[in-house]
């Protein structure tokens, strides 16, 4: 008599199976970029074991913001409104901090009708990853042109786009994030790489995916297609995440690298490809996107990474405890105190 043995099943260092960590069966159509981001973001999050049941998923709408539901089915989610996700996850970041926060949107949503909350998101370094899935068009409304839409793009019906585009990494670099980076999504090791520094990085991290629809944008004249980024791709620098758990030597290629280490120890390792760059510069940054744009290529890669500075919740001296847990009396001034503020009315 044979006995079959069953292979146990593979965990991680919390002891969640990969399913523990995945969302309902995309709708999405078949190639969007969109999907390839959420299975990454699924094994970022397992591979680094994270607690599911402490992340909070926050988007907005398009379809971008549908894939939330796609990811991480054991945390805590928000679909808001058009373009007002900010808003929303910072109110609830704040309540309690000790959340992990990420918020998933698309081009139009940050861009064009979102552009005054994310500005105002920038300036404060809420500790939250801030991913844009950037199509270039209004995927759920049938591909209308966004905000990120290049000069000189064209759509299926042959409009050509005539206004120029916002570089949401440029706005980030000037408007204060301190983690800043482009990926493709049909880069499988760069985007690992960017969303787990981002998962451990005390501070705003905003990443700029460019996301092909497959729908409406990938076709010859667009600048946002999967044959536009094979050909137009320029790798700023290559990197490894090395988890604070895992104390492994990173080999050293030639042009040498650049080691930051993160709020949990866990250490960023940035191979300069050849180049001088130094990635704790603003300026060496913009000087990087604003060459790439003159030559006509997408640069991808870290551009910025800041990990010294205080972030939002520091700066307005939060209460380690979810605010919900507070007892009266620290969420209720005592009477005195109330009739000192009526006294100063008068
Ligand atoms: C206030 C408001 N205005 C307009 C719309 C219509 N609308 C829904 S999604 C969307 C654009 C979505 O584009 P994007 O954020 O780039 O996401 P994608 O679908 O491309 O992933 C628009 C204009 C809306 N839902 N609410
Ligand atoms: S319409 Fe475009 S963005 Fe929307 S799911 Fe389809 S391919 Fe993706
Ligand atoms: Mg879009």
């Amino acid at each position: 008599m044979s006995t079959s043995v069953t292979p146990p099943k593979k965990t991680n260092r919390i002891g969640l199976e990969v399913l523990s960590y995945k969302g309902a069966k995309t709708t999405l159509c078949a190639g969007c970029g969109h999907n390839a981001i959420s299975e990454r973001i699924i094994e970022c999050f397992y591979e680094l074991g994270v607690q599911p049941w402490n992340v909070a998923k926050f988007s907005g709408i398009g379809c971008s913001s549908k894939s939330p539901a796609y990811f991480l089915g054991l945390s805590h989610g928000f679909n808001s409104v058009h373009g007002r996700m900010p808003s929303v996850a910072t109110g609830a970041m704040l309540a309690n901090r000790s959340i992990l926060g990420i918020g998933v949107t698309g081009d139009g949503d940050t861009a064009s009708i979102g552009l005054g909350q994310f500005m105002h998101l920038l300036r404060r370094n809420l500790p939250f990853i801030y991913i844009i899935e950037d199509n270039g068009v209004y995927g759920l409304t049938k591909g209308q042109f966004s905000a990120t839409a290049d000069l000189g793009s064209k759509l299926k019906t042959g409009v050509i786009n005539d206004l120029p585009p916002f570089d949401c990494c440029a706005l980030a670099l000037r408007c204060g994030a301190t983690f800043v980076a482009r990926s493709f999504s049909g880069d499988k090791r760069q985007l690992q790489a960017i969303l787990k520094t981002a998962i451990v990085h005390n501070g705003l991290s905003v990443i700029d995916v460019i996301s092909p629809c497959t729908t409406f944008n990938d076709h010859d004249g667009s600048t946002k297609s999967y044959s536009y980024m094979k050909e137009h791709d320029e790798i700023l620098n290559e990197m490894d995440f090395v988890p604070f758990y895992d104390d492994i030597s990173v080999e050293i290629p030639e042009g040498g690298v650049q080691e930051v280490t993160l709020h949990d120890g866990s250490k960023l390792v940035i191979k300069k490809l050849g180049r001088e760059y130094d990635p704790s510069s603003k300026f060496d940054a913009l000087k990087a996107m604003a060459d790439a744009e003159k030559k006509g290529q997408v640069l991808t890669g870290v551009f910025y990474v800041e990990t010294g500075k205080p972030n939002f919740m520091d700066m307005l001296n939060m209460e380690d405890a979810p605010l919900a847990t507070l007892p009266e009396s620290k969420v209720r001034p005592p009477k005195a105190v109330l009739d000192q503020v009526m006294e100063e009315l008068r």
